[in-house]
């Protein structure tokens, strides 16, 4: 039998490192892009490298040769194409950069499939996402959902998808996007709400942080655990015909909801008071020396020119034609893995810092630092 062999781009982030994993213990022989940065900091794939099965090539989604060359090089029979801008608020700001690599960058992956004439051997797998939806209009939304996307990044990432159809149907190739709804996980980047609110939640507890600073607590999204969601990006490729499907748990909550269990989970009960940017999380019940305070505000820096605010999706086709389970992990259950995991962070943060603090003291008391 011939050997599975991916390529995954973005394979640094927190989708990438996940699936790198579970194709790595499925036997696949896993090789990875990644771009050249002044540091080098690999921490969610740190633990792979080194792996007889799993290798690293400089690539870059904008440079097109660069894809064609090493596709020809790999000759990968599956590639998962997770590399994006893939941070919403960022693509106001950077909106040129985000369709290059979010909407040509997918064009550019097809296209080097081609130039090396894999179309009959090498699958695609899309990371699309329910961004597409953006001002909704209708829930919970499926494959039929119209598409609304209302971001820089939604209207890229439209291109993507459209792509990914057409050459689907124009050259018979095996590619398909997942419509992924938000997923989270401990390795999920810092800037996004979740990750932000868990790893405020634990510096607050810890007496490192005093307050933190959300936008629109009134969104709404369907959050799932990531290491759940990776093996659906490799069920949609093992299926006999090529085809797009969402993939989401069906449950819907707030911002506001998932701060107070990130909170709860930290020790610390929240109540919300006031509306819009008047708004504020106080403690009323944890650590004494917090009772009271306002540990979460509103701040108009953190809204956008359009938010999306009604994400909900419906994963009714991937159960049935998947076989897959969206309710493995429970949201609840994710946000306890979350704080948890930020809890022991900022505790062995402090640890290392009293170690250093102790050591230079040492060092000083000594005479050997002046
Ligand atoms: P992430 O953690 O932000 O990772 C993005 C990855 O893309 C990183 O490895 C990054 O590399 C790489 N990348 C960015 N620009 C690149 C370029 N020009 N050339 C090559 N690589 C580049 O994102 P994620 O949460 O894992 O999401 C994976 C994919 O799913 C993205 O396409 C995202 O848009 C999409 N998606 C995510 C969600 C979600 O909730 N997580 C939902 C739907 C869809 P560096 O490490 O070098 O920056
Ligand atoms: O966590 P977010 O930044 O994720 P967003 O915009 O939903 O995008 C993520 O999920 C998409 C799938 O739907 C992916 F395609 C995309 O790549 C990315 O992974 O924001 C979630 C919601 C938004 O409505 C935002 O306005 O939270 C709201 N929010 C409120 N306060 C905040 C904040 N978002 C961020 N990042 N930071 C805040 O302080």
């Amino acid at each position: 039998m011939s050997k599975n062999i991916a390529l995954i781009t973005g394979v640094t982030g927190q989708d990438g490192s996940y699936l790198s994993e579970f194709l790595m213990a499925k036997g696949y022989e896993v090789h990875g892009i990644i771009r050249r940065s002044s540091v080098d900091f690999r921490e969610r794939i740190a633990h792979l490298e080194g792996e007889p099965n799993f290798h690293l090539h400089y690539a870059d989604l904008s440079d097109s040769m660069s894809l064609v060359r090493l596709v020809g090089k790999v000759q990968p029979t599956e590639i998962y194409n997770l590399a994006a801008q893939s941070h919403v608020q960022v693509s106001f700001d950077s909106p040129e950069y985000t369709a290059d690599v979010d909407a040509v960058g997918v064009l550019r992956i097809l296209e080097a499939v081609r130039a090396n004439h894999l179309e009959k051997i090498c699958k695609v797998y899309q990371a699309s996402t329910s961004e597409l939806y953006g001002k909704v209009e209708e829930v919970p939304q499926n494959e039929n959902t119209p598409f609304h996307p209302y971001s820089p990044y939604a209207v890229a990432k439209l291109y993507g998808f459209w792509i990914v159809k057409e050459y689907r149907e124009a050259y018979n190739m095996f590619c398909c996007s997942g419509i992924l709804f938000n997923h989270e996980s401990e390795r999920r980047g810092e800037t996004f709400v979740t990750r932000k609110i868990t790893l405020a939640a634990a510096c607050i507890a810890h007496g490192k942080q005093d307050c933190l600073y959300l936008g629109n607590l009134d969104s709404l999204r369907d959050w799932g655990y990531a290491k759940d969601y990776v093996e659906c990006m490799w069920l949609i490729l093992q299926q006999d015909k090529p085809e797009d499907f969402v993939i989401a748990t069906g449950i819907q909550h707030s911002v506001r909801e998932f701060t107070i269990l990130a909170f709860k989970y930290a020790g610390i009960t929240l109540e919300f008071k006031g509306k819009g940017l008047n708004e504020v999380g106080v403690c009323i019940a944890g650590p004494s020396e917090l009772i009271g305070k306002e540990l979460v505000k509103v701040s108009e820096d953190f809204y956008r020119p359009t938010d999306v605010v009604n994400l909900w999706g419906d994963p009714t086709k991937a159960k049935e034609k998947l076989g897959w389970n969206p309710m493995t992990t429970s949201f609840e259950k994710l946000v306890e893995i979350m704080v948890k995991h930020d809890m022991a962070k900022i505790a062995a943060d402090n640890a290392a810092a009293n170690i250093r603090k102790t050591n230079l003291a040492e060092y000083l008391e000594k005479g050997i630092v002046k």
